[in-house]
């Protein structure tokens, strides 16, 4: 990787005193036959053991004959002694992408051992053994078991074909090259590389929005061109190349369709679900994919929201919309990916998702699942959970998380995605009583976990070096989330910036940090939330602060502010279950960071410690920017430490993030104290 950065897979050189316990088991290495994953891990092995050990590994195929240690990567089918050195029962019964990593002794020799019952596993095995050796971790006792906490891992690419745009991307131009297909690029074997790394295993590669390109394209030709002519023939005879690169990865490609593809792509009429011809042209459609493409994971929609058209065009509502995509893939195991982000005839936007949904529990296809962002709104900083989770026990569901920072600093903050996304897994839904929590949801076969996607074609991919963690931990979080913060990013801050301490020590602290900082000088931090200028179309903002475009979001007056949405308001409270449901619609035990998401409070109201509600959004609108500089002399305090290439870089964006946080600071305070009229304590805020 030159013209690009290589993230986490850095494979530099490990230090000496590890160097002989590594040799001595991974110096040669078999890999069993040769199946697509396992040709991936072949070329990962030939990559990373010479730059890790400094040794020209033999890489067989058979099993080998050697005086000498080794490393073996196969099924217990594939070699004797895989299957001697591992129980096969226990191999058998790993979720699909499980592995085991074993150290073992082999005719005397030390070696290890990475198996599982399929090739995708034994790519995720293989990259987690090099994760090992990147953070230099023993490796004389290895006795590993890993599965996937969720079946589907999944990446959304919100990249808008032929435009080569990405809506809500801030690393640059979209990486895939659409116009060029089959002709593949390196970059995506890179991109493939870092998402099986860290264990996704499908990538959804066209918008949700496929007749809208997120900005008109430089090129004024390409500006013919509509997300939805993915489904033409020879746009899908070219998509096989791309689907290639990914399979070697264990990922399994799908594409966003637009509802009315039928009209669009075919030249029929309508695309009512119900209608035999547009069954009959789903279904035409489906089967040439999958002989394309037959590992095809199959269709994400977003219908009947912003513009995007749906089921309710022709009167029937979204479960006719999905079920009638669903069996036309059902016949190839594919899957309807059905999102439930819809807004627009309700007064307060956050209760629409669970009243159009909720209703519709039970009746979903066995192979659609209901995508639903972790929050009612769309990707605050901070939102309370989504009514959704829980509500819907007989339908499979899907959690979408943005890894993209659209209202979180863009490209530009270091904005740390990972202490937010445990703080919704960790949010006790109370659906099963009482030790719910998000996370322990999106368990069941055809359920999971989705990301919007982050990447662009600027070096560092994803705008910003450190903005390359949250894709890291997304992946990390969705295959264990379990797994602590910190054990993530220390992981990620070792292979990504080495091992110096310091520099580990200081960038965890940065990331861990950022993101209640975010929330303080964008929201005032008691849970107002969407204060963004919104921008033109083509030109969306949601960077600057404009408190003034949206008030019904916070619901400032001259009396209070915040959003009545207890039973006197909008209500959407009491689509939780209790005792959530009691707590978020009683001010008292509202927890304080979403308080005014819940209440419209006078703005002298008294909190716990007695500061008021007006003095606490002061205070933290302050706090964010002292934090944020706090955070930029942390970086700074690692000139020299980092290479000059990412220091600078990073360095650079956090002058933009303390520029942009004080000036949300000024504006959200002259705001408040414009409308509520009381001035700050400290004398920080109006007329100077
Ligand atoms: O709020 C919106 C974002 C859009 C996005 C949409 C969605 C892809 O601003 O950019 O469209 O959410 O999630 O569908």
């Amino acid at each position: 990787m030159n013209e690009y950065d290589s993230c986490w897979l850095r494979y530099e050189r490990v230090p000496d005193d590890r160097l002989d316990a590594y040799r001595r088991r991974c110096r040669h290495a078999y890999v069993a036959e040769e199946a697509p994953e396992l040709s991936a891990v072949r070329d990962e092995l030939r990559r990373a053991l010479p730059a890790l050990l400094g040794t020209d590994p033999h890489l067989w195929q058979h099993p080998p004959t050697t005086a000498e240690g080794f490393l073996a990567v196969g099924t217990p089918d594939d070699m004797a002694m895989i299957a001697e050195s591992v129980p096969t029962d226990v191999v058998d019964d790993l979720a699909d992408g499980g592995y085991l990593l074993k150290s073992v002794t082999w005719n005397g020799q030390d070696c290890l051992v990475v198996t599982a019952s399929t090739d995708r596993g034994l790519v995720y095995g293989t990259f987690h053994l090099l994760r090992l050796l990147n953070t230099h971790d023993p490796i004389a006792d290895l006795d590993v078991r890993e599965e996937p906490a969720y079946e589907n891992r999944l990446l959304d690419q919100w990249d808008t074909p032929f435009h080569r745009s990405v809506e809500r991307g801030y690393g640059g131009e979209s990486i895939f090259d659409w116009e060029r297909l089959p002709d593949l690029r390196p970059r995506y074997e890179d991109y493939a590389r870092l998402l099986a790394s860290v264990g996704v295993n499908g990538v959804v590669f066209n918008n949700v929005n496929t007749t809208k390109p997120a900005r008109p394209s430089a090129n004024a030709a390409f500006d013919a061109f509509e997300g939805w002519q993915l489904l033409e023939s020879r746009r899908l005879e070219a998509f096989t190349s791309l689907a290639s690169v990914f399979r070697r990865y264990g990922i399994r490609p799908y594409l966003s369709v637009n509802f009315a593809a039928p009209m669009l792509v075919g030249d029929l009429d309508t695309a009512d679900p119900l209608d035999e011809e547009v069954r009959a042209w789903w279904r035409a459609k489906a089967d040439e994919i999958y002989e394309l493409v037959p590992d095809f994971g199959g269709f994400l929609v977003k219908a009947d929201s912003e513009g995007q058209p749906g089921p309710y065009d022709y009167g029937r509502d979204h479960v006719d919309g999905a079920n009638a995509l669903a069996r036309v893939l059902e016949p190839h195991g594919g899957r309807v990916w059905w999102r439930a982000f819809v807004y627009g005839t309700h007064e307060d936007r956050a209760v629409q998702a669970y009243d159009t949904f909720e209703p519709l529990d039970g009746d979903f296809a066995d192979n659609v699942t209901v995508q639903v962002k972790n929050g009612p709104i769309d990707f605050q900083p901070r939102e309370p959970v989504s009514t959704l989770f829980g509500a819907m026990p007989e339908t499979d569901l899907g959690l979408e998380l943005q890894i993209t920072g659209e209202y979180t600093g863009q490209g530009v903050h270091a904005t740390y995605h990972l202490p937010m996304w445990k703080e919704i897994l960790d949010f006790d839904t109370h659906a099963d009583g009482p030790g719910s929590p998000v996370g322990s949801l999106f368990r069941d076969d055809g359920e999971g976990i989705v990301g919007v996607g982050s990447v662009g074609e600027d070096h560092s991919w994803t705008g910003h070096y450190l903005a390359q963690a949250n894709l890291y931990a997304f992946g990390r979080m969705a295959w264990d989330p379990e797994a602590s913060a910190e054990s993530v990013t220390e992981e990620w801050v070792h292979q990504t910036f080495g091992a110096d301490e310091q520099v580990g020590d200081t960038v965890t602290r940065i990331l861990h940090d950022s993101w209640e900082a975010c929330i303080d000088y964008e929201t005032g931090g008691l849970g107002l939330m969407h204060m963004m200028h919104n921008g033109e179309e083509y030109l969306e903002n949601h960077y600057d602060p404009a408190p003034e475009e949206w008030p019904g979001y916070h619901g400032a007056t001259e009396e209070g502010i915040g959003v009545n949405r207890t039973s006197t308001g909008s209500g959407y409270a009491g689509q939780y279950r209790d005792p959530v449901a009691q707590r978020y619609e009683s001010v008292a035990d509202c927890p304080e960071d979403l308080l005014l998401f819940f209440h419209h409070l006078p703005w002298t109201h008294e909190l716990d410690d007695g500061t008021t509600v007006v003095q606490r959004l002061y205070d933290n609108c302050f706090a964010g920017v002292e934090e944020t500089k706090r955070l930029r002399a942390e970086w700074q305090s690692l000139d020299g430490k980092v290479d000059e290439r990412r220091f600078r870089h990073v360095a650079e964006r956090f002058d933009e993030q303390v520029a942009q946080a004080e000036r949300w600071r000024d504006v959200l305070t002259d705001y408040f104290y414009n409308h509520s009229g009381v001035p700050d304590e400290q004398g920080r805020v109006g007329d100077d």
